[in-house]
């Protein structure tokens, strides 16, 4: 999958660079191009934002030079355009599924005020937001997005973990344990050194459902509807 990302901070990236996605980049299944659309200024002091239209606080990003970073994007005919906005739909793991089946995707992350409305008229296909809260730019939820992306690409982690978690099955993880059997007194599950796979199913089985009731009644709802149609 290849990725563009327009964003005036692209030294902010480093993390989707490094780790599984490092590795993906390496092994060639995630290509990320980071343009700098200042870049594309015209201006001689490299401005790319001005005030607002109609007077207000804080300055918005003009649609010029996002517009010729974009034009300058090399096949983008079959691209998805995504806009990371607290105005978008709240990503969740079934747009996500969605998302990765695309070929390329060409992001855009807005800063200050946001970014003059007929650049999004002219060019996006979707607004995405991660979530309700107040942000200083589209970079950490492009970031979430990216990651989240990556990882169901096919070949980027093991093909066990990526359907096996929480939400693939309306649920939440159950704990999990590893060495030493006693840490500052408290032991593992029983169960979980006992050797009986069915068993130890059994129980992760019950303790995801008992902490996905507790945590979270609005998927355990989902869960047993569904539950109910089977
Ligand atoms: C009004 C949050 C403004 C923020 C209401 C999640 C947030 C992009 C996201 C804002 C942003 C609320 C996101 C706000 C985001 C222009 C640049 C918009 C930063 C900007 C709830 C600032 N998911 N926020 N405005 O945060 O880009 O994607």
């Amino acid at each position: 999958m290849k990725i563009d990302i327009l964003t005036l901070f692209p030294e902010m990236f480093t993390p989707i660079q490094t780790s599984i996605l490092g590795r993906a980049i390496k092994n060639n299944l995630l290509d990320i191009n980071l343009i700098n659309f200042r870049d594309f200024s015209k201006d001689k002091s490299k401005h790319v934002d001005d005030t607002p239209y109609g007077g207000g606080a804080g300055m918005v990003i003009s649609a010029e030079p996002v517009y010729d970073a974009y034009m300058c994007i090399k096949e983008r005919e079959n691209a998805k355009v995504i806009y990371m906005s607290p105005k978008g739909k709240t990503l969740t793991q079934d747009m996500v599924k969605d998302l990765s089946k695309e070929e390329h995707l060409i992001v855009i992350c807005g800063h200050y005020e946001g970014i003059d409305e007929r650049l999004i008229e002219e060019i996006v296909d979707e607004e995405i937001s991660i979530g309700d809260y107040v942000l200083t730019g589209g970079e950490l939820p492009c970031m979430v997005m990216v990651d989240s992306v990556a990882r169901n690409l096919e070949g980027v982690i093991n093909g066990e973990s990526v359907s096996d978690e929480t939400f693939s099955n309306d649920l939440l993880e159950y704990p999990q344990y590893t060495r030493p059997e006693i840490f500052n007194g408290r032991t593992v599950p029983e169960v979980l050194i006992s050797g009986n796979h069915a068993k130890i199913n059994e129980w992760r089985k019950e303790k995801s459902i008992e902490i996905t009731k507790v945590r979270r009644p609005d998927l355990y709802e989902k869960y047993i509807n569904k539950e109910e149609n089977n």
